[in-house]
């Protein structure tokens, strides 16, 4: 084996490198430095074994093209598990595996499977190098399309090293390409060892694991055992008259994080002079400051954004953003060596290779007469944050952006109105913990089902959610000036089936109401799940809406309520009994409020 000298005095971690080595077997061990020359060299490598296209660099420069393999094209979550010590702790929401077993079984699959390749060790900061708040992982993996993909997501090499010294603590993150086999995949936590093992996928959220599973299922448990959040939430500054007041809102994936972190003003609100500045798109650490409000920060140093949909009315930031040094991945390539998506920038191309790499020209059908897609729903760009021209400039401040709100939402067709806002912070925690859904495609399974996805973290929370929600209601006490909490759901459909709100810059109207609440303003009526905004509360300039859209949009409507209040307690229910009672408490408040108000 060609050994390279570590470039650090950490034995511990030396050791690790070493004992994984041994496993696996690479032929080849090469230590991650963050260089511009380094990067040239991957990608030269990575270009020659096929692995990456070079796009045409007129037109994209600096960019590259991938395509997965075919089954290896979203997060694989009933793969996906925490290895804690106890089933129990890691409660209904999870997949639990004893971590014995885990090492066991996933062992036998990294064993060898090194051998020919080589073996990448990238050392990671999640949030500013040197930032209290920032944790740093080291990701072992075989894989150069990982590599080029975290030194874009995650601030890598010589100078995390540096930050790490000589014994700092770090998440040992090892990932493996093995078959590719789905039979073979194994995505493991264990939080108690503060350890990552992930093998058989190459794809993001499976393979990237200073993302999901470092950044969020890791650091969900290492922020209950310190006292802070780590939430699936986008962050956005809003500036008006010299003024920038920010905001978090939690979606699931696929849901319109990314747009709204980069949403650019309706015409109709031009007069008012916003500026949107974009902070995150995914993942937000939140903890109290000195001055008693709550404060976030974003650990990623990049975009790993859904590309079908992204155009140049939804989301021209985020066009932009990907202009240059980009990965895109699972989309169409062009003849002319340029990319294309459904949804996307022009007219399909006449011809093209689709995210498989068959030829495909526009109209074309499966056997069942469904249209074939060119880019896979859930195929994805990743993008530097610091080419996003609405990047906050104070997206690198170690300390983060103090925080207005706390926006909770779902795709829902019906039930959940435009927008509400939380009685207070308890209820608000109840409000994110009865977050519903439906599926989209950045999962694997049935698109459309409806799930309940609290907090949008269902898939994200390394531990049992009945204790994440007794954290949420435990923070609430430490925070001396709590952000106010809302629920929004841009996605409800009025009785034609339509979607009733046009979203995008659009929601900058509901944000805008937001805002105003938190600042003691803004109108709204009391309803037995919240505060809604009065009809006039919205300002609608220059936005016209079909004929009684509006009152469909902030209508609560009480039958659906009232389902929806005891499929909450029938959710609960799941939780063998470890469901915090303020939640119980919160629900038959609701359930009351229901009832008097069909009797008024
Ligand atoms: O694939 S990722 O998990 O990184 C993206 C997502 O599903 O939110
Ligand atoms: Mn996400």
């Amino acid at each position: 084996m060609a050994i390279m000298t570590p470039p650090t005095p950490h034995s511990k971690l030396k050791a690790w490198v070493d004992e994984m080595a041994r496993l696996c077997q690479p032929d080849k061990i090469v230590w991650i430095d963050g260089s511009e020359a380094e990067k040239k060299r991957l990608e030269e490598e990575a270009i020659a074994s096929g692995e990456v296209i070079r796009l045409n660099d007129k037109l994209f420069p600096g960019c590259l093209y991938s395509r997965t393999a075919l089954n290896d094209v979203a997060r694989t979550e009933h793969l996906t598990y925490i290895c804690s010590k106890t089933k129990a702790d890691v409660g209904p929401n999870n997949n639990w595996m004893a971590p014995e077993e885990g090492y066991r079984r996933a062992g036998e699959i990294f064993k060898g499977s090194m051998k020919g390749r080589t073996m990448y060790v990238i050392p990671f900061s999640m949030g500013v190098v040197g930032s209290p708040f920032s944790k740093i992982g080291v990701e072992l993996t075989d894989s150069i399309y990982v590599v080029l993909n975290m030194r874009i997501m995650t601030r890598v090499g010589k100078k995390v090293l540096e930050q790490l010294g000589a014994d700092g603590e770090f998440t040992k993150c090892l990932h493996g390409k093995a078959d590719l086999d789905v039979n073979k995949r194994l995505i493991l936590h264990f939080p108690e060892d503060n350890t990552i093992w992930s093998v058989g996928s190459g794809y993001g959220g499976n393979a990237l694991l200073g993302k999901k599973c470092l950044a969020l299922r890791i650091a969900s448990h290492l922020a209950r055992k310190e006292g802070w959040l780590a939430e699936h939430m986008l962050i956005l500054g809003i500036e008006k008259g010299g003024k920038t007041e920010y905001i978090t809102a939690a979606f699931p994936s696929a849901c319109g994080k990314t747009n709204l972190a980069m949403m650019i003003p309706p015409e109709g609100l031009k007069h008012k002079g916003y500026k949107i500045w974009t902070v995150g798109d995914d993942i937000a650490w939140l903890r109290v400051g000195p001055d008693g409000r709550l404060w976030a920060m974003n650990p990623e140093y990049g975009f790993f954004g859904v590309a079908p949909g992204t155009n140049a009315k939804s989301n021209p930031t985020a066009l932009a953003t990907i202009k240059k040094n980009t990965i895109f991945t699972n989309v169409a390539l062009t003849k002319e060596g340029g990319v294309w998506w459904e949804d996307g920038e022009g007219p399909a191309p006449a011809e093209c290779l689709d995210w498989q790499g068959k030829p495909w020209h526009p109209g074309m059908k499966d056997a069942q007469g469904k249209a074939i897609p060119a880019a896979h729903p859930n195929s994805r760009f990743t993008a530097p944050a610091s080419q996003c021209p609405s990047i906050s400039p104070e997206w690198e401040n170690p300390k983060g952006v103090p925080i207005s709100a706390i926006v909770f939402g779902g795709r829902r067709e019906r039930v959940a109105p435009l927008v509400y806002e939380a009685f207070d912070w308890n209820h608000g925690v109840y409000v994110g913990a009865t977050v519903a859904s439906e599926r989209t495609a950045a999962q694997v399974g049935k698109l459309g089902e409806v799930r309940r996805d609290p907090m949008a973290m269902l898939p994200f929370c390394g531990y049992n959610m009945a204790d994440y929600f007794g954290h949420w209601l435990d923070m609430g006490k430490r925070i001396p000036k709590p952000p106010k909490i809302f629920h929004v759901n841009w996605f409800r459909k009025g009785s034609n089936g339509k979607f009733l709100w046009p979203g995008f810059g659009d929601n900058l109207r509901v944000v805008e109401w937001i805002l105003s609440r938190t600042r003691g303003e803004g109108e709204a009526q009391k309803t037995p799940i919240g505060w809604v905004p009065t009809p006039e509360a919205l300002d609608l300039s220059g936005l016209s809406l079909p004929e009684g859209a509006m009152d469909q949009l902030l209508s609560v409507d009480r039958d659906d309520w009232v389902q929806e209040v005891d499929s909450h307690n029938k959710y609960f229910d799941t939780f063998d009994g470890r469901i915090p009672a303020e939640l119980r408490r919160q629900q038959a408040a609701l359930k009351d409020r229901l009832k008097e108000a069909v009797a008024a």
